[in-house]
């Protein structure tokens, strides 16, 4: 038995039938400052209802995983010291504890899938690391999005990763890689990267429907979408590179590795930028919750 608590609306979304989108909340406590993080958080939930599907934030709260936070609930997350960071290693040891954690993509994805919920909302996932190939550090995102069918909508990865072989490992998995409306690979803060996206879809119905057909073929493993910045939202990159170089410097000489890599490097660049990288984080995570709710809306009515 899994101590597992469903909130109320989503609760109501199962009895009833209504789209589910599933939120991380490791971006709540470890990727932005308070209280800009449950200002965000809230208006991520709001967005997805407004596009006709119901919001299910997922942690891990003494020793209880939450499918769907209270807004008492997210308050109290977001402002809780020494939560942990939980991925596919440490999501089953936090519960056994009691422990409270927050859910990075891969977690968050498991977390989903057991709770019946195809289609996930994030900001950015995690990826192959800068200089990877001397540190070993790649997420474990990857490798979820390889084992756990999911669709996963992101903004693609950000520059503090080596973008190139992201792709190259996601390839490797066997993960289709989705730009959304347009060829390039979306890169985060910025619409583009330089690299060829993959695959391409322009509607939420063809992301449904390729969905269900790998669910049809019983492959497993999920999608990446990959949906672009809102144009007035962008950093350009020659303003944000050299803030993330000297981030990455910092971390470097701070020997920081494993999991307090990305969170450090999200703090130091919110810093550097003043700000305004938070600014571009909420808009694009807004863009994603969006075109996350219609997907999961086309799943419900491909299926019906
Ligand atoms: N990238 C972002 N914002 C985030 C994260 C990644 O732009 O908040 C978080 C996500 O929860 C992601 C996790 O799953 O960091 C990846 O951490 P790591 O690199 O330690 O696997
Ligand atoms: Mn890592």
């Amino acid at each position: 038995m899994i101590p597992i608590a469903f909130s109320p609306d989503v609760i109501d979304a199962r009895e009833t039938g209504k789209p589910i989108v599933a939120l991380e909340s490791t971006i709540i406590t470890h990727g932005m400052p308070h209280p800009q993080n449950v200002e965000t958080a809230t208006l991520v939930e709001k967005t997805v209802r407004e596009n006709g599907a119901v919001p299910a934030t997922i942690a891990v709260m003494n020793g209880t995983l939450h499918i769907g936070l209270t807004s008492a609930e997210l308050d109290q997350l977001a402002q809780a010291k020494g939560v942990a960071k939980l991925s596919r290693a440490d999501l089953a040891t936090c519960i056994a504890t009691g422990g409270t954690g927050a859910t990075t993509v891969a977690a968050t994805m498991i977390a989903a899938r057991f709770a019946g919920i195809h289609v996930f909302a994030t900001g950015g996932i995690g990826g192959v690391h800068r200089g990877a190939e001397e540190t070993f550090d790649i997420s474990a995102d990857l490798q979820e999005l390889a084992q756990t069918p999911v669709t996963v909508v992101a903004a693609g990865a950000k520059a503090i990763l080596d973008l190139s072989k992201t792709l190259e490992v996601l390839e490797t998995l066997g993960v289709p890689v989705i730009a959304f409306g347009q060829s390039k690979l979306p890169a985060f803060w910025s619409r583009n990267s330089d690299l060829k996206a993959p695959l391409r879809m322009d509607t939420s119905a063809d992301i449904a429907r390729a969905h269900l057909m790998r669910q049809a073929l019983d492959l497993p493993g999920g999608q990446l979408v990959a949906n672009p910045i809102p144009e007035a939202d962008e950093i350009p990159n020659e303003k944000i590179l050299p803030l993330i170089e000297k981030a990455l410097a910092e971390a470097h000489r701070l020997g920081l590795s494993g999991k307090a890599v990305t969170p450090f490097l999200l703090q130091r660049i919110f810093e550097l930028t003043d700000g305004a990288s938070l600014k571009a984080n909420t808009a694009l995570v807004l863009n994603n919750a969006r075109l996350a709710a219609k997907i999961a809306h086309e799943l419900m009515t491909q299926t019906a």
